[in-house]
């Protein structure tokens, strides 16, 4: 009896862990290609294009490309309204630029796959060349009507450029953020109650 009371708080321990994976599919392009993605123009760089694994998502701008233009890839993943949420990538920017820009963004979808417009948010955009550094937008909350989230790499041209740039992107996460501490706290108080349960029994 006692044992399988054990069990039973392993249990819960390792469900509330579990509510906090990734939910993206193929986050590091390591199937080598897009899998999950959609991704018009962009290509899976190997060696020095992957922060992790063999490869990163990349797009190049070359010179004379055209201003406000967007360059996205991007994966729907179902979310919970009210959920709050935890996305994060990892960003590398190399070679010459000017008029290029690339960040990350959340947008949110209702139930007919409409970005909601207007309650996105988005990165500080990386404007010039930084080696692979991380980015994260911490306890965004899907808005009501919101049935999925569509995280985005975008890669935006300002103006007309003279660029020879790659933006490459790796290693992204989209998860249901952990539990508030008053959460874990009322679990905490849950455990002790057991524990105390436990040790008067042994007790008689
Ligand atoms: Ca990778």
């Amino acid at each position: 009896m006692k044992m399988s009371i054990g069990k039973w708080v392993v249990a819960g321990l390792l469900t509330a862990s579990v509510a906090s994976a990734n939910l993206l599919l193929n986050p590091g392009f390591e199937t080598g290609d897009f899998t999950e993605w959609n991704a018009g123009g962009w290509y899976a760089g190997s060696e020095g294009d992957a922060h992790s694994g063999t490869y990163g998502g990349s797009y190049y701008v070359a010179p004379d490309q055209a201003g406000g233009s967007y360059f996205i890839l991007d994966q729907a993943v179902d979310v919970v309204e009210g959920q709050k949420y935890d996305a994060s990538c990892w960003m590398r920017f190399a070679g010459t630029a000017n008029n290029s820009e690339q960040f990350m963004e959340v947008q949110w979808l209702n139930g007919l796959g409409e970005i909601m417009w207007g309650n996105g948010v988005g990165t500080t955009p990386v404007s010039g060349p930084q080696e692979y550094t991380q980015f994260s937008l911490n306890e965004i909350t899907a808005p009501v009507g919101a049935a999925a989230a569509s995280v985005r790499a975008v890669v935006h041209t300002t103006d007309v450029t003279s660029d020879n740039a790659w933006h490459t992107f790796d290693d992204f996460s989209f998860a249901a953020s952990i539990p508030e501490p008053t959460t874990i706290a009322f679990l905490g108080l849950g455990l002790s109650g057991i524990y105390l349960f436990r040790k008067k029994k042994t007790m008689r």
